[in-house]
């Protein structure tokens, strides 16, 4: 494989089941891991629903448990999205694929330690508990990482919260560590990601194939529709597709340079992604912030990836 090697880093989840997809099935991509974290709903449910999510997609790679919730403070899941299970919507299979024994960090840190300097991109699409665990485990790992690609935070307004995204809400300790890092980061936050609707256009385009697997996205995106139906969208944000898409063909969107900093006491804004795109703090750009999104070229890639896999 000669192909961009990542590890996906995920808590499963509607989005971040088609982020797997395009991570395992797009030709540009050489998948060494996933793991797992709590967020959209227990440690427990999203590593079966990742686990259930390979199997259907006829996906090998290693897959390793992580954080049951985060560094120091309460944890919060996301039924009201992505439903009871995390993956509500389709019958999920029983899982296949093994579980990895190692903890997600200690796979983390393993894995990258195990390849060239800067060849791993690390891709979270949760809450980043297991990659500040991984980054306390080995410090050189912020020298190693070629690129942090994350979905995660936003410019503009929050889900979680006015201010905070529910990835950073999550964890904002763990995300303040990975932003404090020395690594490059993308911050591919839902100013970004609300472009990424998963309309019926795109539906159709994924029902065309005809697979299985195409069924089971389908089934993915009718519930996940719904859940976003009932706040006023008219069609669900596909919002960790867009991280790894960005590692995949950087140009399917654009971006910014910012220093970010992650919000951690505030009386309201706890968790908000403080980003500073005119310079008024005065610290040198930590982060490069995605901005617009070629949507079109988005749906390309993702309808050939899945095209690939599960057949
Ligand atoms: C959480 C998510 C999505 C929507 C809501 N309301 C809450 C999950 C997605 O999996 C994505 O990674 C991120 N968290 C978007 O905030
Ligand atoms: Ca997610």
């Amino acid at each position: 494989m000669t192909g961009q090697k990542l590890i996906l880093d995920c808590d499963p989840g509607h989005d971040d089941a088609l982020a797997i997809l395009l991570a395992a099935g797009d030709p540009r991509s050489d998948l060494l891991a996933i793991t797992t974290v709590a967020g959209n709903q227990t440690i427990e449910k999203v590593t079966r629903n990742a686990r259930a999510v390979c199997t259907i997609a006829g996906v090998t790679v290693p897959v390793a448990r992580g954080a049951a919730g985060p560094l120091a403070r309460e944890a919060i899941i996301a039924p009201d999205y992505h439903g009871d299970s995390g993956l509500d919507g389709p019958v999920l299979p029983a899982p296949e694929v093994p579980l990895d024994p190692r903890p997600a960090a200690q796979l983390i840190v393993e894995t990258v330690m195990a390849h060239d300097p800067g060849t791993v991109t690390l891709v979270p699409t949760g809450p980043l508990t297991n990659i500040a665990l991984a980054l306390a485990l080995e410090p050189r790992l912020a020298e190693r990482v070629r690129r942090v690609s994350l979905m995660g935070g936003s410019y503009t307004r929050g889900n979680r919260t006015p201010a905070a995204e529910f990835n950073i809400m999550a964890d904002p300790e763990a995300a303040a560590a990975v932003f404090a890092a020395s690594w490059p980061v993308t911050m591919v936050g839902l100013d970004l990601t609300h472009q990424a609707l998963a309309d019926d256009a795109f539906r159709s385009r994924v029902r065309t194939l005809g697979t299985p697997l195409a069924t089971f996205v389908e089934d993915l995106l009718g519930f996940f529709s719904a859940a976003y139906a009932r706040r006023g969208f008219a069609a669900p944000a596909v919002h960790d597709l867009c991280a790894v898409a960005a590692v995949l063909e950087p140009e399917v969107m654009t971006y910014r340079d910012a220093f970010v900093a992650i919000e951690l006491a505030g009386t309201w804004t706890t968790g908000m992604t403080v980003t500073d795109f005119d310079g008024l703090l005065d610290r040198p750009a930590n982060t490069r912030v995605a901005v617009a999104l070629d949507r079109d070229r988005l749906w390309d890639l993702t309808v050939a990836a899945i095209a690939q896999l599960g057949r």
